[in-house]
């Protein structure tokens, strides 16, 4: 059936759908499953490889709290915050008190912004202490809560990591994804803006130290908050491969997937020698969604009347459209992917545009409008774009 909890979602169905088919290996994707230990060890308990972490890794980035401990212990920065999860409204004041206010309140189990709260004023403390437990609790069924001093505009700048079973590591730089609303992203770049090399190294050298302390294997990434004096804090780390993961390739040459394919199958990963990674020009990636950036980005299924994607140098498309495809109102929004590169930023932004203006998609409104919009903005343009982005441009 259509509803993914009825199909994608249920394990015993993947498996059964695995062993139909006879497949020795699943690739989670970056949807549905693909961060469920549960799930991990189903496909281990069927003899199915699970191309991906070990469940236990899976787990331990899973409660942020742990997560945030662990990153803490191997000396990867992290925001002051409260050790292990706050139980009382006192005890939380106690902590907003000693590091100063605001203070941000986060779900243990959360992650992508859900039952977190900022607070600004210590009178609005107990308020949002008591919604952001009743908002975890529906969403994670789980209310614990951990507390960390606010980073005040913060950039989102992540490290994607490739550890194999023979002790390689690589530290492929790092992504810009600073562009979210409502903490979806709409498109990431790759160097950026904001990196001095030290910074990179200092951040690619902490991203070790976060593989190495939990034996991570596989592809994963580190996320950090970057300040505006340039510090980087650890924020969480996702065990599986990202949406965004092509403008990493596009700057380094490596096939991401390719290598979670090798290391899975216990092969050495093919890129170890050549470590450490700079980047090799600019790639940005936009993300077309069947969704009317007109109409507060509601989703908008449907037929597609015609589909002509751009071409040439610089530009990959990752796709699944065709003319005539029908886009189902079951699944994510996401339909389509643009990444452009350059040999610098203007090049890209410059092959960017043309493909934007070539990208044609009718039937269904898409987030391209949006996109060329973005474009236009001269905080974009210049690589200032901070998490606040798109509420101070739009
Ligand atoms: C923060 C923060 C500021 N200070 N933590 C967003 C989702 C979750 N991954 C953590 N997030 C944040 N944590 C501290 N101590 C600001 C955010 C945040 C954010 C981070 C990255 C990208 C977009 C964001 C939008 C709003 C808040």
């Amino acid at each position: 059936p259509a509803p993914a909890g009825k199909s994608y979602l249920v394990m015993s169905n993947v498996i059964a759908a695995a062993k139909t088919t006879g497949a020795q290996a699943i690739h989670p994707g970056y949807g549905f499953l693909s961060e469920n230990a549960e799930f991990a060890r189903a496909c281990a308990d069927n003899d199915l490889v699970w191309i991906g972490p070990a469940p236990e890794c899976i787990e331990r980035m899973g409660d942020k709290s742990r997560a945030r401990d662990t990153m803490k212990a191997c000396g990867v920065p992290t925001v002051p915050g409260s050790d292990g999860t706050i139980e009382s409204v006192e005890e939380a004041r106690a902590f907003a008190e000693s590091v100063g206010w605001p203070v941000l309140i986060k779900a243990s189990a959360g992650g992508g912004g859900k039952g977190m709260r900022e607070v600004h004023d210590p009178a609005d403390l107990e308020a949002q202490f008591t919604a952001a437990k009743t908002e975890a609790q529906a969403a994670f069924g789980n209310d614990d809560v951990y507390l960390e001093k606010l980073v005040l505009r913060p950039r989102h700048v992540e490290i994607q990591v490739l550890a194999d079973t023979f002790g390689n590591f690589a530290a492929l730089c790092e992504r810009d994804c600073s562009i979210q609303r409502r903490h979806q992203k709409l498109l990431e770049e790759a160097p950026s803006p904001a990196l001095d090399e030290v910074t990179r190294t200092s951040m690619c050298e902490a991203a070790r130290r976060a593989v190495e302390a939990v034996g991570y294997r596989s592809a994963g990434t580190i996320e950090f908050l970057l300040d505006s004096d340039n510090k980087f804090y650890f924020m969480e780390m996702n065990t599986r491969v990202q949406v965004e993961h092509p403008v990493t390739e596009q700057i380094t040459g490596v096939d991401i997937i390719k290598e979670q394919l090798r290391i899975a199958a216990g092969e050495p990963m093919r890129c170890a020698s050549r470590a450490p990674f700079l980047p090799n020009g600019h790639a940005i990636e936009f993300r077309i969604n069947a969704e009317d950036p007109d109409n507060d980005f509601r989703p908008s299924p449907g037929t597609i009347t015609r589909f002509e994607a751009p071409t040439g140098p610089g530009v990959r498309i990752e796709t699944y459209l065709t003319q005539g495809a029908k886009i189902s109102p079951y699944y994510d929004s996401m339909v389509a992917k643009l990444i452009v590169w350059g040999s610098d930023r203007e090049e890209a932004l410059q092959r960017a545009r043309r493909a934007l203006d070539e990208f044609a998609v009718e039937g269904i409104p898409t987030t391209i409008s949006f996109h060329k919009r973005v474009l236009d903005t001269a905080i974009f343009q210049a690589g200032e774009a901070r998490t606040d982005f798109i509420d101070i441009a739009f």
